[in-house]
């Protein structure tokens, strides 16, 4: 590992866990107006995939979709502006926390609707070929959206036109409080892609370094013609499944625990250290910068306006050319 990649998943982790963290105090302190799903725990999926793309490749997302935009390079500040209400936020703060865009860095779309951006995705991927662009789409979905008729809509799509597309499952074992063992016949779901003709791979979804890898490979395939990859992230939630939720009754403490001691900063933080990739001292710049920009974005976004009553009826269509 190159101690820039491996300092650059590292901060891309710390941030988005960082901002989340940050944003779990803003709603019990009510700044944050409709819900709040984090995806603490998880953060090694959209960092190890998203180092891979440019400003031109689109990311199609989901309820659980701040770290997808702030991996795919929407600032925190952008963020937060959003789910405070503010007309600073990345859509105005029309949105909130299922309404992220920012088309000008590939942020297609986060969505309170489970599935969609896997069709998104597939027609991303279409529009790619159909135009000759050398660009990837890359839909992020859960398990729970892995049995929605979209999969394999949107999956067998790209697999028959060879879409420059990569399909991250993100099964983090459970849809809101329904265990992927109950509702899957298969809960392997990477081997759903035999089904299709493609290439399908399993990946510790905790370990940055792995889906660095694992998305590589899928890009550049996605990049040379080669068509779609199912990637299965194997990882876990580790706060509740929407803040404000109970996280009671469907699964155990020790369950958490154990995931939490794979922690996937942690675990990259272990592992920088034991390769001598970085030293303590490359970790603590990392961690006082993260920190520094957390602080200074949430305060700006708290200090921001409101959007005008006079502007409610802008930004509902799209007015360009
Ligand atoms: C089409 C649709 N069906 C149901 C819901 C209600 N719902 C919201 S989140 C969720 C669970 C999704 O589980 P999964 O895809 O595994 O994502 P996770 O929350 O685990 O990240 C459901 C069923 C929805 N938002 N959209
Ligand atoms: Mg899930």
């Amino acid at each position: 590992m190159e101690k820039d990649t491996g300092l650059l998943l590292y901060r891309n982790m710390l941030l988005i866990r960082m901002s989340e963290e940050r944003l779990a105090q803003s709603r019990q302190a009510g700044l944050v107006h409709g819900a709040c799903h984090t995806y603490v725990g998880e953060e090694a999926v959209a960092t190890g995939v998203c180092a891979h793309l440019n400003q031109d490749d689109m990311v199609f997302s989901t309820h659980r979709g701040h770290g997808h935009a702030l991996a795919k390079g929407v600032s925190p500040f952008e963020v937060m502006a959003e789910l405070y209400g503010r007309e600073t936020g990345c859509s105005h703060g029309r949105g909130g926390s299922m309404h992220l865009f920012k088309p000008e860095v590939g942020l297609m779309g986060t969505s309170g609707i489970v599935g969609p951006c896997i069709l998104q995705a597939a027609g991303a991927g279409y529009t790619f070929k159909l135009l000759g662009k050398p660009n990837v789409a890359v839909a992020f979905f859960g398990d729970g959206a892995s049995n929605n008729g979209a999969f394999h809509e949107g999956v067998n799509l790209a697999a028959i036109y060879k879409l420059p597309v990569l399909f991250v499952c993100e099964n983090n074992l459970y849809a809101t409080e329904v265990p992927s063992s109950y509702s899957s016949g298969n809960p392997d779901i990477y081997q759903r892609a035999i089904g299709y003709g493609i290439p399908g791979v399993k990946v510790d979804g905790n370990d940055a370094w792995e889906m660095f890898l694992a998305a590589g490979e899928a890009v550049r395939r996605a990049r040379a013609g080669e068509g779609p990859t199912l990637i299965e992230a194997k990882t876990y939630r580790t706060r509740a499944h929407s803040e404000g939720m109970r996280d009671v009754g469907y699964r155990t403490q020790e369950e958490v625990e154990s995931w939490k001691a794979r922690d996937p900063i942690k675990m990259l933080r272990d592992r920088l250290l034991r390769d001598h990739t970085a030293d303590e001292d490359d970790i603590d710049n990392v961690h006082n910068e993260v920190t520094a920009r957390v602080t200074d974005d949430h305060q700006r976004a708290a200090d921001s306006p409101w959007p005008k009553g006079s502007d409610a009826l802008s930004h509902v269509y799209f007015e360009g050319a």
